[in-house]
C-alpha cells in the first residue's frame, strides 16, 4: 500500500500518472530536471524535486538521484512511466531493496524478460508460438552453420541484450554468416556490455502486432486486445491502433490466452506488452516490454478501462476487480504520436510553442502536456503529444482522426502532422493491414 507516489519521468505520460493518481487518492511528486523547471505539470503536482541538470543521463536516468528524490520526500512507490529508467532491472533492485515499490513487476522478472534468449525460453514452455529459430547463444563456430542451415535462409542475428531494434544483422547468404555473427557480438558488447546473440529465421515483410496484459500479485491475469504497430520509421512508431486489421479475433484469444499463462508463470505483476510479428496468420512472439507504454491509450479506447489506474492499483497490491469474461472490445481507435520535428527531413525542431490549439469534439482525445508558451527542451524525445481517435469502426476512426489533424494548431516550431495528414490519405494506410515497411518504403518513393 502507498499514498504518496514518485514520477520518474517527464512530458504527457508525467502528466497521465498524475491524472491517475488524482483519481486513486494517491499524492504525486513529480522528479524534474533543471530543463524542466518550468512545465506545466510539475507546478501542478503536489509536490516537486528537482534530480538534475538537463541531460537525461544526469537527471531521469541517475538512479540513484531518483531513489534519494523518493527517500528524501517520503515517496513510497516510485512509477517510471517509460523509457528512462522503466526497464532497468537494477534500478528496479534499487527501489526494491530501499523498501519502496517499483510500479511494474519484480527487478527478477525484468532482468529475465531484458534477455531475450531467456524470453524466449519462457514463451516457448508457455507455448506462446515463437519466430522459428535456435533458442541458445550463437557463436561463429562451425555448429553455427548446423544451425543456421536448419533453420533456412535469411536470418536475423539478434543481441540477447537488446531490443528495440538495435543490434540486429539479416543475413541472407552462408558466404556473409560468420563476419555477420562476429560484427553483431561486438556491436552488443559495445552497446550492452554484452557480446551474446542469438539467430531466428528473418520474417522479410511482417506485421507489428502487440498483445497487452494486466496482472495482479494473486496471480490473477487477463489479456486486454491486441494493437498494431507497423506504422514506424527507424524503430519508432508514428501511428498505432486497436484492434489490427485483419488478424483473425480466435487467433488473437488463443495467443492472448497463452501470454496470460506465461505471466502466470513468471509470477508477473503489473502491465506488460507481449511483441509479435505477424505473417502468413501468424503471431510469433519477438520479445516481451514490461512497462506503460506510449500506445496503452488505443488499448484504453477500445475496452473502457484506465490503464495506469489498473497499474497503480495492482502495485498497491488490490486484487483485479475483473476477468476475462468482462473484457470486451468495441469500436477502433488510432493514435498519431505528435512530434516536434520537421516533417520532411525528421529533424528535431525544439524551442518555444508560440501558440497552441488541440483539437476536440466526439472521439478525440489529447494527450499532451504542452500549452501556449512551453518551450520544448532539446534534450528529450521530441514527442510532445498523442492524438487519439476513437469511431464505430476504423473508417471513422480515421476520419476523426484528419478533422483532429487539420484543427490542431501550433504554432513556433515544426511538428509531424503534416506527415500524419499524408499518411492517412494513402490508399495503402487506408486499406489497412500495412507491414513494418508501409512508411519508409513510402518515405522513400515520394
Ligand atoms: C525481426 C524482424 C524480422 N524477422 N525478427 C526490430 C525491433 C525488434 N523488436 C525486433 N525487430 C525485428 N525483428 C525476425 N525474426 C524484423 C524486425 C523489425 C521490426 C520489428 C517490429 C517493428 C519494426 C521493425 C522494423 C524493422 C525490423
Amino acid at each position: 500500500m502507498f499514498d504518496k507516489l514518485l514520477i520518474a519521468n517527464r512530458g504527457e505520460i508525467a502528466l497521465r500518472i498524475q491524472r491517475a493518481c488524482k483519481a486513486l487518492g494517491i499524492g504525486c511528486v513529480q522528479a524534474y530536471s533543471e530543463a524542466d523547471t518550468g512545465a506545466d505539470y510539475v507546478r501542478t503536482a503536489e509536490q516537486a524535486i528537482c534530480v538534475g541538470a538537463a541531460p537525461s543521463s544526469r537527471s531521469y536516468l541517475d538512479k540513484a538521484a531518483m531513489l534519494l528524490a523518493a527517500e528524501v520526500t517520503g515517496a513510497q512507490a516510485i512509477h517510471p512511466g517509460y523509457g528512462f529508467l522503466s526497464e532497468n532491472a537494477e534500478f528496479a533492485r534499487w527501489v526494491e531493496e530501499a523498501g519502496l515499490i517499483f510500479v511494474g513487476p519484480l527487478s527478477g522478472v525484468i532482468r529475465r524478460m531484458g534477455d531475450k534468449i531467456c524470453a524466449k525460453r519462457a514463451m516457448i514452455e508457455a507455448g506462446v508460438p515463437c519466430v522459428p529459430g535456435f533458442v541458445g547463444e550463437l557463436t561463429a563456430t562451425r555448429d553455427a552453420l548446423e544451425i543456421i542451415r536448419s533453420i533456412g535462409f535469411p536470418v536475423i542475428i539478434k543481441a540477447a541484450g537488446g531490443g528495440g531494434g538495435r543490434g540486429m544483422r539479416v543475413v541472407r547468404e552462408e558466404k556473409d554468416l560468420m563476419a555477420a555473427i562476429a560484427a553483431t557480438q561486438q556491436e552488443a558488447e559495445k552497446a550492452f556490455a554484452n557480446g551474446t546473440v542469438y539467430v531466428e529465421r528473418y520474417l522479410d515483410n511482417p506485421r507489428h502486432v502487440e498483445i497487452q496484459i494486466l496482472a495482479d500479485k494473486y496471480g490473477n491475469c487477463v489479456w486486454l486486445g491486441a494493437r498494431d504497430c507497423s506504422v514506424q520509421r527507424r524503430h519508432q512508431k508514428v501511428i498505432e491502433e486497436a484492434p489490427p486489421v485483419d488478424v483473425p479475433q480466435r487467433l488473437l484469444a488463443d495467443v492472448g490466452s497463452r501470454c496470460v499463462a506465461a505471466c502466470k508463470a513468471l509470477g508477473y505483476v503489473g502491465l506488460g506488452t507481449f511483441e509479435f510479428l505477424f505473417e502468413d496468420n501468424q503471431l510469433f512472439f519477438i520479445e516481451m516490454n514490461t512497462r506503460l507504454q506510449v500506445e496503452h491509450t488505443v488499448t484504453e479506447m477500445i475496452t473502457g478501462l484506465d490503464l495506469v489506474q489498473y497499474q497503480l492499483r495492482v502495485a498497491r497490491g488490490e486484487r483485479l476487480d475483473i476477468e476475462q469474461k468482462d473484457i470486451s472490445f468495441v469500436g477502433h481507435s488510432i493514435e498519431c504520436r505528435i512530434n516536434a520535428e520537421d516533417p520532411l527531413d525528421f529533424r528535431p525542431s525544439p524551442g518555444r510553442v508560440d501558440f497552441w490549439q488541440p483539437p476536440g469534439g466526439p472521439g478525440l482525445r489529447v494527450d499532451t502536456h504542452v500549452s501556449s508558451g512551453y518551450v520544448v527542451p532539446a534534450f528529450y524525445d521530441s514527442m510532445i503529444a498523442k492524438l487519439i481517435s476513437f469511431g464505430r469502426t476504423r473508417e471513422e476512426a480515421i476520419a476523426r482522426m484528419q478533422g483532429g489533424l487539420r484543427q490542431f494548431v501550433v504554432e513556433g516550431i515544426k511538428t509531424n502532422i503534416p506527415l500524419h495528414l499524408s499518411i492517412l490519405e494513402q490508399d495503402k494506410f487506408r486499406k489497412g493491414a500495412v507491414s513494418i515497411h508501409f512508411l519508409e518504403k513510402w518515405l522513400a518513393s515520394k
